[in-house]
C-alpha cells in the first residue's frame, strides 16, 4: 500500500481506475514534486518561514490580513476542526461563502488538517448541495452566517453530515468563537503528494454534477504553470477580480496564485464593474481576474477611473471575443491574456503572454502542457481543420466515481468538449463547444462566431447565438441580444445588425432571427447558459 496521510480512504478507492487515468507529464524543472507535500504548508506556511510574515497576503474593505496574521487564523481554525469537530484526514469539509478572508482562512484550515475541501458556489440551492453532499459523502460543513438558509434546508436530507459550524457569527458554538479559544500553532497533515486536496464540482449545464478530484501536487502544479509562464508574478503585485474561490479559476487566481509568490489578494464578495474597477484604482491593483463580459463592460467606463497600476488582465471562462479585446485596449492600453481551463484540468492550459497574443486564438499550450486537435476517429487533424480539442500535462480529469471519465479521458488525452483549430505555428483557435455548433442547411456555424461579429456592432451590449428549429430550413441561426443603453428595439435595428453580420463574416452565418433581450441567463460562473436560450 502506498503511503497516504489519509486515515479516511474515500476519495482513494473512489478514484477511477489508473487504466482511465489521463497521460501526465512532468517534464519541467519547476514541476518537480517530493513524495510528500501539503499545499496548505507550501503555500502559507513556507513564506511565514521564509520571512514575508509581515507582508500583507489579503485585502479588503475591513482592513489588510498579513501572511503570519492568516497563518494563525488558519491554523486556530484547524484546531477547531481536529480537536472540537473531530474532523480526520481524508474526511469531506464543504465549504460555503463568498470570497472574503474567512473563506480563504477556513480553506487553509481544511488542507492543514489533510482533510478534503469541497468548496461550493454561493447561489447553489438545497437540491444541488444535497447532490454534492451525498455524492462525496460530506461529513462537515463551514459556512458563511449569512447564506445558511440554503445548507440548513439540505440537511435533512444528508445523513452523512454530521456538524455544520458558521462563521461571521457570535453564537458560542460558531468558528469564530470556537477559534479564538484555540492555539495560534498546528501541525499539518503529513499529506502525499498523491492524497485528494480538494474535490471540485462543475458547474456542468446538464445531467448530475461532476466531482473532479485533485491532489495537494496538482494545486502546487497549476501555481507552477500558468502564472509563471503567462503572468509572471511578482512578491509587489495585488491579484482582484470575480471568480469565486469555490470556482478553480478563483482558487487559483484570487488565492493561491498570489500567495505562490509572496503577493497579496483583494478579497471581494460581490463584484459590479463599477466595483471591480474601484478596487483596481483603491487597491491599486496590478492583475486582474474576470471573464469576458465582465471585461466589456469595464471597458466602458475604464476612463473615469485612474488605472495606473493595472498591468495585467486574465480573461476565461468564455472565449474572449476579439472586439473585447479591442475594447480593453482602446480603453486602458491593456493587452487581455485569454486562458482556456476547466474544472477538470483544475486551471488554465492555453494561454499566452501579453506580448505573443493573436487576434482570435485563445494561445498556445502554456510550458508544461501539451494541445492537439483531434478528429473523430481519434488522429491527429492538420492545422486548419476544426476537431476535438485534447490536452495533457502535470494536472487532469479524476472524476470520483463517475462514468464519464470514459468521455473526457480518451488515450491519455483529456478531452474538453470543445471544438478547435490549431494554425501552423501551434496557436488554438476557438470554435464553439463540441455540442453547441450549428449544422444550418448543411454548414457548420459556431455560434461564437456570430456573437463576436455581433459584437463589433456598437448597439451590442451582450449576445448569446444558438440553432434554432425552423419549419422550412430546419435549423436557423438565432441571436439573443441585450442592446446598449437608449438602442430601440426596433425591425430597422434587426436589419442593421443582420447587414453587419454579413459584412463581417460569410454572409450564410448571419442570424435569420433576433430577439432582443434585457438581459441573458448566466451561470455563477459568468457563462452563457445556451441550453437555457435554445430551449425558450
Ligand atoms: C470553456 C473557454 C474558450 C470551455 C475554468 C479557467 O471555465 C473554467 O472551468 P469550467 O469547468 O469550464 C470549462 C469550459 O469552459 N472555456 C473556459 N475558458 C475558455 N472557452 N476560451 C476560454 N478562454 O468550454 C472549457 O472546456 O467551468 C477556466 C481556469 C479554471 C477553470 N475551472
Amino acid at each position: 500500500m502506498k503511503y497516504t496521510a489519509h486515515v479516511d480512504t474515500f476519495a482513494r478507492d473512489n478514484l477511477p481506475p489508473k487504466v482511465q487515468w489521463p497521460e501526465f507529464l512532468f517534464e519541467l524543472p519547476e514541476l518537480q514534486y517530493p513524495g510528500r507535500l501539503n499545499c496548505g504548508t507550501e503555500l502559507l506556511d513556507k513564506p511565514v518561514t521564509r520571512g514575508y510574515g509581515h507582508r500583507v497576503a489579503l485585502r479588503s474593505a475591513d482592513g489588510e490580513c498579513t501572511y503570519t496574521q492568516l497563518f494563525t487564523q488558519a491554523n486556530r481554525l484547524a484546531n477547531v476542526l481536529v480537536r472540537e469537530l473531530g474532523v480526520k484526514p481524508g474526511n469531506r469539509v464543504l465549504l460555503r461563502g463568498p470570497n472574503n478572508p474567512m473563506m480563504a482562512a477556513c480553506w487553509f484550515a481544511v488542507m492543514k488538517a489533510g482533510a478534503i475541501c469541497v468548496a461550493t458556489m454561493p447561489l447553489l440551492r438545497a437540491k444541488e448541495l444535497t447532490d454534492i453532499i451525498e455524492k462525496a459523502e460530506i461529513s462537515h460543513a463551514l459556512c458563511d452566517k449569512r447564506i445558511d438558509a440554503e445548507l440548513k434546508a439540505a440537511m435533512a436530507g444528508c445523513p452523512t453530515l454530521k456538524t455544520v459550524s458558521y462563521w461571521y457569527d457570535d453564537a458560542p458554538d460558531s468558528l469564530d468563537t470556537l477559534a479564538l479559544k484555540q492555539p495560534l500553532w498546528f501541525s499539518n497533515a503529513a499529506t502525499a503528494a498523491d492524497d485528494v486536496a480538494l474535490i471540485a464540482f462543475t458547474s456542468g449545464t446538464t445531467g448530475k454534477p461532476k466531482g473532479t478530484m485533485h491532489l495537494h501536487r496538482d494545486v502546487i502544479a497549476m501555481c507552477d504553470a500558468f502564472p509563471r509562464s503567462c503572468l509572471k508574478v511578482h512578491k509587489d503585485d495585488v491579484f482582484c477580480g470575480t471568480p469565486p474561490i469555490a470556482f478553480t479559476f478563483g482558487l487559483g487566481g484570487m488565492l493561491c496564485f498570489p500567495l505562490r509568490y509572496g503577493a497579496s489578494t483583494v478579497l471581494v464578495e460581490k463584484h459590479t464593474p463599477q466595483t471591480l474597477l474601484e478596487t483596481i484604482q483603491n487597491f491599486k491593483a496590478s492583475v486582474c481576474f474576470s471573464s469576458p463580459v465582465m471585461f466589456r463592460q469595464m471597458a466602458g467606463t475604464a476612463k473615469d477611473y485612474d488605472l495606473g497600476s493595472l498591468k495585467k488582465c486574465v480573461s476565461a471562462g468564455e472565449a474572449l471575443p476579439d472586439a473585447t479585446r479591442q475594447l480593453f485596449k482602446e480603453a486602458t492600453g491593456i493587452e487581455i491574456i485569454d486562458g482556456i481551463g476547466s474544472t477538470e484540468m483544475i486551471h488554465i492550459f492555453i494561454s499566452h503572454t501579453p506580448e505573443r497574443a493573436r487576434r482570435g486564438a485563445t494561445g498556445y499550450a502554456i510550458p508544461g502542457y501539451k494541445a492537439t486537435v483531434l478528429d473523430e476517429e481519434g488522429r491527429v487533424c492538420p492545422p486548419g481543420k476544426v476537431g476535438k480539442l485534447a490536452v495533457k500535462g502535470p494536472t487532469g480529469c479524476r472524476y470520483l466515481a463517475d462514468e464519464r471519465q470514459k468521455e473526457y479521458v480518451q488515450r491519455g488525452w483529456n478531452i474538453t468538449g470543445d471544438a478547435y483549430l490549431r494554425d501552423e505555428q501551434g496557436y488554438f483557435f476557438y470554435r464553439a463547444r463540441t455540442d453547441d455548433m450549428i449544422i444550418s442547411a448543411g454548414y457548420n456555424i459556431a455560434g461564437p462566431e456570430v456573437e463576436g461579429a455581433l459584437l463589433t456592432h456598437p448597439a451590442v451590449g451582450e449576445c448569446g447565438v444558438v440553432g434554432w428549429p425552423d419549419a422550412e430550413r430546419g435549423t436557423i441561426v438565432k441571436a439573443f441580444i441585450v442592446l446598449k443603453k437608449d438602442v430601440p428595439k426596433s425591425e430597422e435595428t434587426v436589419k442593421a445588425l443582420q447587414e453587419h453580420v454579413k459584412n463581417a463574416i460569410a454572409p450564410y452565418k448571419y442570424p435569420r432571427a433576433i430577439e432582443f433581450m434585457d438581459s441573458l441567463p448566466r451561470t455563477e460562473t459568468g457563462k452563457l447558459q445556451r441550453f437555457k436560450l435554445r430551449s425558450k
